[in-house]
């Protein structure tokens, strides 16, 4: 049972690949950590979709959607006011528009769960995606923690539908919308593991880059795909 006082004391467990599969189709091959601006990719990241953790208008904020509002330009606003917002957990895809410049082809706006505290929340009726019906409660998970795994698996969906090589997630609901950080890490990691892990592996996209803001958001991750045989 997970401590409900600790709310990155949490654990989860997806489908993996095993044996000579594994080793031909290693997921993590295909997942990589950097530190840097989403909206300023280095060139050999090759990044060829951003995701944006946006609001459920579509028509910018603070943060990283501030970021990418002010770099796509004023025609993103007026491309996303055709899209009619976007539900929680869900993802929309438009064009990069002046970050076409930098190589970006798509933005993926989704909207992450804003985390109450956990005590408010009732755990979800049913498990994340892979997990064993019926372990949800059981392994704390939150209806939060399902709204968060649906926006890493929409905006997976879309670069699958937009074959998107490389997509860029920045830490969705990790700043602004409070979530702790290494729960959500591990939601993320662990589900962008579990769709490179599924048979036949899925040819887009190509790989995910993690991109945090800082060296110390950087560490949360690489602990926790360090020690995922532990949590997973
Ligand atoms: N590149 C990479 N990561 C970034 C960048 C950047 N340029 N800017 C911030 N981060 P947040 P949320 C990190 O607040 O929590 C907006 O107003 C940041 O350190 O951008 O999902 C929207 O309109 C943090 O780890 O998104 C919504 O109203 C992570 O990105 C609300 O904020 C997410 O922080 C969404 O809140």
């Amino acid at each position: 049972m997970a401590d409900a006082s600790d709310p990155n004391d949490f654990n989860l467990s997806l489908p993996q690949a095993d044996g000579v599969e594994r080793a031909l189709n290693d997921p993590v091959s295909r997942i990589d950590l950097v530190v840097g601006d989403l909206t300023q990719p280095d060139s050999g990241w090759g990044v060829t979709a951003i995701v944006n953790a946006a609001n459920e208008s579509l028509l910018g904020g603070g943060g990283v959607d501030g970021a990418i509002h002010r770099e796509a330009g004023p025609r993103l606003l007026e491309f996303n006011r055709t899209l009619d917002g976007c539900p929680t957990g869900l993802a929309k895809a438009s064009p990069a528009f002046d970050l076409e410049s930098q190589g970006i082809e798509h933005i993926f706006h989704t909207v992450g769960p804003v985390w109450n505290d956990p005590g408010s929340s009732e755990a979800a009726a049913y498990a994340m995606p892979g997990a064993p019906l019926g372990e949800a409660a059981q392994l704390g998970y939150l209806h939060e923690d399902t709204l968060l795994a649906s926006c890493y698996l929409n905006c997976l969906r879309l670069a699958v539908q937009h074959e998107a090589k490389v997509v860029a997630f920045p830490a969705i609901s990790t700043g602004v919308y409070r979530f702790p950080k290494e729960r959500a890490a591990k939601i993320a990691f662990a589900h962008v593991f579990g769709h490179f892990a599924t048979r036949p592996a899925p040819e887009f996209p190509h790989k995910v880059l993690f991109v945090c803001f800082s060296e110390e958001d950087a560490n949360v991750y690489r602990e926790i795909i360090q020690n995922r045989a532990d949590w997973m």
